[in-house]
This record gives structure tokens, sequence and C-alpha cells, in this order.
């Protein structure tokens, strides 16, 4: 009799031992969840921040950044091929951008600057310079 009680509450202390780890492991998913959102509450970063240019899906987003004149403008290479940014009026040329590579230029003068991917002649953007 008595060992059939040692093996009920062992079962017991198992199950309850088994129960905390369950509800802990929930409340940290949780918490993980609840740090994800980043500025303005959504989740991570989706969008390219000020002066940033994001090449992705063969395309540049956004397709026209306007500044003010004396910004250094950086593009980032979000695809798994390689891009380039070149300039339309040969102003600037980056030359080939690896996936993750990054290429920036600073932009001295007023006008408006089109440029384009040598890789892909149809990837077409401008920078308009105030
Ligand atoms: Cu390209």
């Amino acid at each position: 009799m008595k060992k059939l009680i040692d093996s009920k509450s062992s079962y017991l202390i198992t199950l309850i031992f088994l129960l905390s780890i369950i509800s802990t492991s929930n409340s940290c998913t949780k918490d993980a969840a609840d740090d994800t959102p980043g500025p303005g509450g959504k989740p991570n970063v989706t969008v390219p921040g000020a002066n940033e240019v994001w090449i992705q899906g063969t395309s540049f987003t956004p397709e026209t950044i306007t500044v003010i004149a004396g910004t250094t403008i950086t593009w980032t290479n979000k695809d798994g091929i390689i891009h380039t940014v070149t300039s339309s009026t040969e102003l600037f040329d980056s030359g080939n951008i690896a996936s993750n590579g990054t290429y920036s230029f600073k932009f001295n003068t007023a006008g408006s600057f089109p440029y384009f991917c040598k890789v892909h002649p149809t990837m077409t953007a401008k920078v308009v310079v105030n």
C-alpha cells in the first residue's frame, strides 16, 4: 500500500513539474514576441530608413528619393543576386554590389539624378537633390 502511494505521488510531482515547464516556456515565447515590434509598433524594419535605398525584388525602393544637397545616400542590396547603382549621366557607378552589400554616394549639387542597374537595365530610379 505504501509503495502504491509513493508511485502515485511521484507521478503527481512529475506532472506538476512538466506543467510548470510548459507554462514557463509559454511565457518565454510570449515575452520574445512582445520584444519583436520595432519603431511604430511594426514587427522589425520592413522599409528603408531616411537617405537609404533598398535594392529588393529587382527594383529600387523608393524609386524616387528626395534629399537636400550634401546628403549621402546608401544603397543596400537585399537581393540574392548582383546589382549595380549606375548614374545615367556618369556621375557615379557602384560597380557590382553583392548580396547584402552597400554603396554610398554624397550628392553635393541640386538636380535630378537618374540611375539604373547595369545587370538589369530595366531597373531605373532617381535621386532628386534640392
Ligand atoms: Cu540589377
